[in-house]
């Protein structure tokens, strides 16, 4: 299991009053390190998503700005998307020129700085009835022409909200990949494995150091001896080495671990 820290910007644009604040506010809960950058008009808040795959976590850190929406300010926005590696463009759907302006004015502008990068649209306060079915249904076929994901959210219910970020989440990391481990030269006995088992751990923890002694503990607690190692020792050291990583990184982390680590042991040979 490989794990990647990845940093990326996020820049929501759309008509001012479409509640792309609201929707920020909605999803980031710790606002304990928002900036406000008065003189822009620029917020920018933070936040830490895990997105897994096979053989691979990503701890994703979104910084999301908040940009003005007014018009007239296109250089000091310009100055804002300079760099942003995914887009969010709201909609409110219960005024019809806020969705032609979302693909007419505030993607064109966008693609004008930054190029074609990973963006989601959203048709907003979708909790607001009266008017929204007509533009929803524009917005969504906006969405499929263009082949970008496309959701009818409310910031004010919550709806919708958290798969707008995690969906443009997964969306800026599907070009993070790990080199596949070639089968052939993968470790195939059950020293290989735990070889390799170890190396991975201490790779993970960080604290190279702390690591090793964590691996000598356990593995003597499991009464593993090195030289032989034996399949049900290995797999009860794999556990302590799971709870050592629910501690020093995440439950998740852990759990995937624990099972891919495992698998290879099952599979080993003598
Ligand atoms: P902006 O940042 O895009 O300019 P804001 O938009 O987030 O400031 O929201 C503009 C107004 O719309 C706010 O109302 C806000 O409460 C409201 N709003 C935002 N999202 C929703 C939603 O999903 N449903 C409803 N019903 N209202 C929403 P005020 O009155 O504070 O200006
Ligand atoms: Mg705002």
């Amino acid at each position: 299991m490989e794990l990647r820290e990845i940093l990326k910007k996020v820049v929501l644009l759309g008509d001012g009053g479409v509640g792309k604040t609201s929707l920020i506010a909605r999803y980031v809960i710790d606002k304990f390190d928002d900036k406000y950058i008065a003189t822009i008009g620029t917020k920018v808040s933070r936040k830490d998503i895990q997105i897994i795959r096979p053989n691979l976590i990503v701890n994703l850190r979104m910084m999301i700005w908040d940009v003005l929406g007014q018009k007239e300010y296109s250089k000091i926005r310009a100055a804002s998307l300079s760099g942003a590696q995914g887009l969010i463009l709201v909609a409110d759907l219960t005024r019809d020129e806020t969705v032609s302006n979302m693909t007419d004015f505030w993607l064109k502008e966008a693609e004008d700085v930054v190029g074609k990068v990973p963006t989601v649209l959203v048709g907003n306060k979708s909790d607001l009835a009266d008017k929204r079915e007509m533009t929803s249904t524009l917005l969504e076929s906006t969405g499929q022409k263009l082949s970008i994901p496309t959701y009818i959210a409310s910031a004010k219910t919550g709806d919708k909200v958290e798969d707008i970020f995690v969906t443009l989440g997964e969306l800026m990391v599907a070009d993070v990949t790990v080199p596949p481990l070639a089968k052939s030269e993968g470790p195939s006995t059950l020293a290989e494995v735990v070889d390799f088992i170890v190396q991975d751990f201490c790779a993970q923890y960080g604290d190279l150091e702390k690591a090793m002694l964590i691996v000598q503990h356990q593995f003597q607690e499991a009464g593993i001896d090195i030289r032989r190692p034996h399949r049900d020792a290995i797999l009860q050291a794999l556990e302590g080495l799971a709870k050592a990583e629910e501690l020093s990184l995440s439950m998740t982390v852990a759990m995937v671990n624990l099972e891919e680590r495992r698998k290879m042991i099952v599979l080993a040979k003598d």
